[in-house]
């Protein structure tokens, strides 16, 4: 059979993982891209531009033109209104059978079979559920009701089947589908993205890890990795078949386990000895996690701070770890040659102007390289929602629409912070971003005092972050030359 899958904004793991199991079964797989350069959460978010450059008319045109027998979304939450329009649009001039898959799915289930356009709904992982429905409407059967993860539409009504069990030994899938996107967009394989692993030992509130342990409760555990042979394995064919400069581990920890580390990087240093990228929680770095990375030749690691309140951290975000150990993991990984981003997020339930000065005391000391901020945006099934409801942010409306994609797109927009705190915000991301720009005590001092005075600071900060993503070699900030370069090739 032929299965189209239809993504924007950036390379899916998801789907070249399902694309590469539907191939090796003999199913052909193909893809339309939009790049998204100014929608989709980008940096820059701009509903005029987006309309500008949209791809939206020509992604319906292919999708048709191509006679796909299945057409399947890959649904977070801020694309599922535009998942939903697509699909709308095609199966209004042609038959194909629309499945939606993704996060995003697997927090609302059955909610996208409200809309008489989508035929199937997969919940959790998708590469088996998915075979196995191809496969089933392949052989002209109708039945689908043993099919784990699957919602469907019967009797006119949403049933959806049991779930199925996390996939434990991830080295039995098939490498991931490269090809797939980087025939669209090239200049991704440079910065070779790969999971080692699936899923997170923390629960943080405002976390789509969150919601997978709540779904997914008669789990053990959560956490499942790939042998570091089969890691290498993957990333020595990719350092052959592509145009690979760095490597990005995804793995929302990549220092979970030092002993796998340990084993990891003995073989990565012989066999793939390319610079890396990877994100860690402050708690899980020590001396000799610490000594593996530089070893195997990290170049920079992300960390998740969020806030600089323990009061914050600990009662709303559910994010165990003093200052004084987030201070000590950052400062270790710079006395290593590290560099080191930090995420804060904005706009949580109960932040008061304390909690924030404690991030800029931080901060002030810590002096990460990068520091980026982002505004708090609710995932359907994560626990802030409710601290967000208990503080009278979000109502219960508002919940129903954070289930249908309706209140989302909030990590570079102001979120659901009341207007008359906004300035208050904008003045501590200017403060914060700046640190990361200028690291001398005196010279921070004097420059924040003039600029917290200056006015625009919503421009001022975006300046700031792109000086930042220039001096930390950050090509992922420069969408436009994302988009110039793949223009040719997409949808
Ligand atoms: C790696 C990663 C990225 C990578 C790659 C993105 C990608 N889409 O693959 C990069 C760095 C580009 C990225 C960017 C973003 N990310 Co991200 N990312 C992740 C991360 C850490 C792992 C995702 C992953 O690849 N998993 C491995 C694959 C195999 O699993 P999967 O993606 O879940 O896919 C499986 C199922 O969902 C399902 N499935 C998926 N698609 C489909 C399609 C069909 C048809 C079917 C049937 C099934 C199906 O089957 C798949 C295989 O089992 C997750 C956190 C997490 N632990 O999940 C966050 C996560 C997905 N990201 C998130 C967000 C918010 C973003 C950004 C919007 C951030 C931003 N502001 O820029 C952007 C969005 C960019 C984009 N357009 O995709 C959120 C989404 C939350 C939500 N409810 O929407 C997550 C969950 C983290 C979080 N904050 O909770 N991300
Ligand atoms: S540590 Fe990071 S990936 Fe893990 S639950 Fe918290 S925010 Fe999510």
């Amino acid at each position: 059979m032929k299965i189209l899958f239809i993504y924007n904004g950036a390379e899916n793991l998801g789907i070249e993982s399902i694309s590469s199991v539907l191939k090796a079964a003999g199913h052909e797989t193909a893809l339309l891209f939009d790049p998204a350069v100014f929608s989709g959460d980008q940096l820059i978010n701009n509903k005029y531009l987006a309309n500008m450059l949209s791809f939206d008319k020509k992604i319906v045109d292919n999708a048709v033109a191509m006679n796909a027998q299945i057409i399947g979304f890959s649904c977070y939450t801020g694309n599922y209104q535009w998942c939903l329009e697509i699909a709308r649009r095609i199966k209004k001039r042609c038959n194909a059978t629309i499945v939606f898959g993704g996060v995003h799915i697997t927090a609302t289930g059955g909610e996208a079979l409200a809309h008489p356009f989508v035929d199937y709904a997969i919940m959790g992982e998708g590469e088996y559920a998915m075979l196995n429905l191809v496969n089933r409407l392949a052989s002209g059967a109708t039945d689908v009701s043993d099919i784990q993860n699957l919602c469907f539409r019967k009797d006119g009504r949403t049933q959806c089947n049991p779930p199925r069990p996390y996939i434990r030994d991830l080295d039995s899938l098939p490498l991931p589908d490269k090809r797939l996107f980087y025939d669209k967009v090239p200049m991704l394989s440079q910065k070779y993205l790969v999971l080692t692993s699936q899923g997170c030992p923390f629960s943080c509130t405002y976390c789509s890890n969150n919601m997978y342990h709540q779904r997914y409760c008669n789990e053990t555990n959560h956490v499942r990795r790939r042998s570091p042979k089969h890691v290498i394995q993957e990333l020595v064919y990719a350092k052959k078949h592509y145009d690979v400069r760095t490597v990005t581990f995804g793995d929302d920890i990549f220092t979970a386990s030092v002993p796998w580390l340990k084993a990891f990087i003995k073989l990565y240093k012989k066999k793939v000895k390319l610079p890396f990228h990877c994100n860690v929680h402050p708690l899980t770095i020590s001396d000799e996690a610490i000594r593996l990375l530089k070893e195997g030749g990290c170049w920079m690691i992300t960390m998740g701070v969020q806030s600089g309140s323990e009061r914050l951290r600990k009662q709303i975000f559910h994010r165990a770890g003093s200052n004084e150990r987030i201070l000590e993991s950052i400062e270790a990984i710079k006395r290593a040659g590290i560099k080191i981003s930090v995420d804060n997020i904005f706009g949580a339930p109960t932040e008061t102007e304390e909690d924030l000065k404690q991030g800029y005391d931080l901060y002030f000391k810590a002096k990460p390289d990068r520091i980026l901020t982002f505004w708090l945006t609710y995932y359907p099934g994560t626990k802030i929602i409710d601290y967000a409801m208990k503080d009278k942010l979000i109502s219960i409306n508002t919940k129903k629409r954070i289930d249908k994609g309706q209140y989302s797109g909030f990590a570079h927009g102001t979120g659901s912070v009341k207007n008359k705190k906004i300035a208050m915000y904008q003045k501590y991301q200017l403060l914060f971003q700046l640190r990361s720009l200028v690291q001398n005590d005196r010279a921070y001092i004097i420059l924040s005092r003039i600029l917290v005075k200056m006015p625009l600071k919503g421009a001022l900060n975006y300046a700031i972050v792109l000086l930042n993503s220039i001096k930390n070699r950050d090509v992922n900030a420069f969408y436009l030359i994302k988009y110039a370069l793949s223009k040719k090739r997409v949808p």
